[in-house]
């Protein structure tokens, strides 16, 4: 069975950056029926022992293209959105530290280059999508971008995203409407690098 994260905050925690509805909207509908499609497609597929990681690593394993893409959409979707609203916070903190930080910065120069670099990625996505920070496990770093619900697993780079920008007008449509940008340069200020550092820390361990 695979399970949506808990949401470690109230609906409203994440306002004025990101309003009520659009939490709720985004998990409780969103989130719950790619997490309720992919239990479904998984069990049909007999895979539903797997992790999530293993099946949208091993997409071209499976024969039947209509069931191959349900997968793909859906597994993406469960797997994106749990990073997504994981790495989110009220109490975020700014910057991160130690390895993470020296990696960003032997990368790419600073953090807010990093960030200016996600940014762009995800503003210039074509229509629905994501924008990340991935890490491998020699502990380096990709910024990329995805269209639907596809990441860098699925993509097969061998890079484990660490950190998430949900671009789907789902996303940020009822309070920043055509203004993806200004929801982008705003996410930023509850993005938790604490998180992400933790999630670096187990990709590269
Ligand atoms: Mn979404």
């Amino acid at each position: 069975m695979f399970k949506q994260i808990t949401l470690p905050y109230a609906y409203d925690a994440l306002e004025p950056v990101i309003d009520a509805l659009t939490v709720e909207t985004h998990y409780a509908k969103h989130h719950a029926a790619y997490t309720k499609n992919f239990n479904d497609f998984a069990q049909k597929a007999g895979v539903a022992d797997k992790t999530v990681e293993e099946v949208l690593t091993s997409l071209d394993s499976f024969e039947d293209p209509a069931l191959r893409n349900a997968l793909r959409n859906n597994g993406g979707g469960f797997y994106n959105h749990n990073l997504y609203f994981s790495t989110l916070s009220p109490n975020a903190a700014h910057a991160p530290e130690g390895a993470l930080l020296d990696k960003i910065n032997e990368t790419f120069g600073s953090l807010d280059s990093v960030i200016k670099n996600i940014s762009a990625a995800a503003a210039g996505q074509f229509g629905s999508g994501w924008s990340w920070l991935s890490a491998n496990e020699s502990g380096e770093l990709m910024v990329s971008a995805s269209p639907n619900q596809d990441n860098p697993l699925i993509e097969g780079t061998g890079f484990v995203p660490i950190l998430a920008v949900d671009v789907w007008e789902h996303a940020y449509y009822l309070k920043y409407r055509n203004l993806r940008p200004d929801y982008i340069k705003a996410l930023f200020e509850i993005i938790d690098w604490k998180k992400v550092e933790e999630l670096y820390a187990a990709v590269t361990d």
